[in-house]
């Protein structure tokens, strides 16, 4: 079997699994029945697996992708965006309140009562309306290694978006369609979804996307400059795994450093900390450094004598 569940975590919303034969992971949205839509538990699921793909020192690849195909009706879907039937007033909403998931029974509904019973303030969130999904943009920009956005199917609105935040795109010839529907439903990226999209397809094109609403086949979205490359549905996974076989054989910090750097130009100076602290991860591992820590540690002044100003 190419893939092993991780099984760590009790994931309802995704599936993460880690390959068998290569240093990658495979992340999909679980929903094919809303064309993969997210509600705030899939977002907290994509950020805790995320963050987990991020600690592991042996994975150089993510492959983000959606799981399908409908049991309704056969449609695939890489992720429609946000659920439309959970969206409260002010964002998405949890279908039971992590608040009300703290108590085992109705009984104690009323937090007032928890505060008077044991004296501990119940400091468990509220649940109001979220639109963590762009927590989940951000780490996928920053994760140190490759993200590639697989797409099988649909990708709209909230989920076309994720598809322009991840590093690579590769699409299914005969099932993936592009389509921003943010205005049809009062909503709006306008960070990553929209302005980094322009930086890919130029200005015109980007607001097309948005103004027109039109939907785009994989070619086109690979003529428009959003997807990489176009495989035959049934190719899908085996030419992302080449991919991350490819990635792999790379140097790892050189990898890190250049997907830094290419985020550095449009992350402003949060790009230039996160490019730097690569930086001072390297200077760390220098002897100079460490003379530098071990003369505090020994109090006495530290000895750079013989450490040259390279030019
Ligand atoms: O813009 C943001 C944000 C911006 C800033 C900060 C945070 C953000 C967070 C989220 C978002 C957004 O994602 S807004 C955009 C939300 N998404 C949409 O407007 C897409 C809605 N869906 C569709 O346009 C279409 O369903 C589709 C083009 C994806 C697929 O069309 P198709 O193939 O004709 O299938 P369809 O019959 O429409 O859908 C199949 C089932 O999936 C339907 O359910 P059923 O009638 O079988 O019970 C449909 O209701 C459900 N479904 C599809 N998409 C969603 C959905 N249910 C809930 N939410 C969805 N997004």
């Amino acid at each position: 079997e190419r893939w092993a569940a991780v099984d760590r975590f009790d994931f309802a919303d995704i599936t993460y699994h880690r390959s068998t034969d290569t240093g990658a992971v495979r992340l999909a949205f679980d929903r094919p029945e809303k064309r993969n839509a997210f509600r705030p538990e899939t977002v907290d699921e994509l950020a805790t697996a995320l963050d987990h793909a991020k600690r592991q020192t042996d994975v150089g690849c993510v492959l983000l992708t959606g799981n399908g195909p409908s049991p309704k009706d056969g449609g695939w879907a890489f992720c429609s965006g946000g659920d439309q039937s959970i969206r409260g007033e002010s964002g998405y909403e949890y279908s039971e309140s992590p608040r009300d998931s703290n108590t085992t029974s109705g009984e104690q509904s009323d937090p007032r009562d928890t505060e008077a019973s044991d004296g501990v303030e119940d400091d468990a969130p509220e649940n109001v309306g979220r639109l963590h999904i762009l927590e989940v943009q951000r780490q996928i920009r920053h994760i140190p290694k490759p993200v590639v956005a697989v797409v099988p199917g649909w990708a709209v609105g909230g989920g076309h978006s994720l598809h322009v935040v991840c590093d690579l795109t590769l699409a299914s010839e005969e099932h993936a369609k592009f389509l921003q529907t943010d205005p049809d439903v009062g909503s709006f990226d306008g960070g990553f979804g929209s302005a980094y999209l322009a930086r890919q397809v130029g200005q015109k094109k980007a607001r097309e996307v948005f103004f027109l609403g039109k939907t785009y086949d994989a070619e086109e979205a690979a003529d428009m400059g959003m997807v990489n490359d176009v495989v035959a549905h049934e190719d899908l996974e085996d030419t992302a795994i080449e991919w991350a076989e490819r990635m792999n054989e790379k140097s790892p910090t050189a990898m890190r450093m250049l997907k830094y750097a290419f985020n550095l130009d449009s992350d402003g100076m949060v790009g230039q900390q996160v490019f730097a602290g690569e930086a001072t991860r390297l200077a760390y591992m220098t002897d100079e450094a460490q003379e530098g820590r071990d003369a505090f540690n020994e109090g006495r002044k530290p000895d750079f004598d013989d450490v040259p100003w390279h030019y």
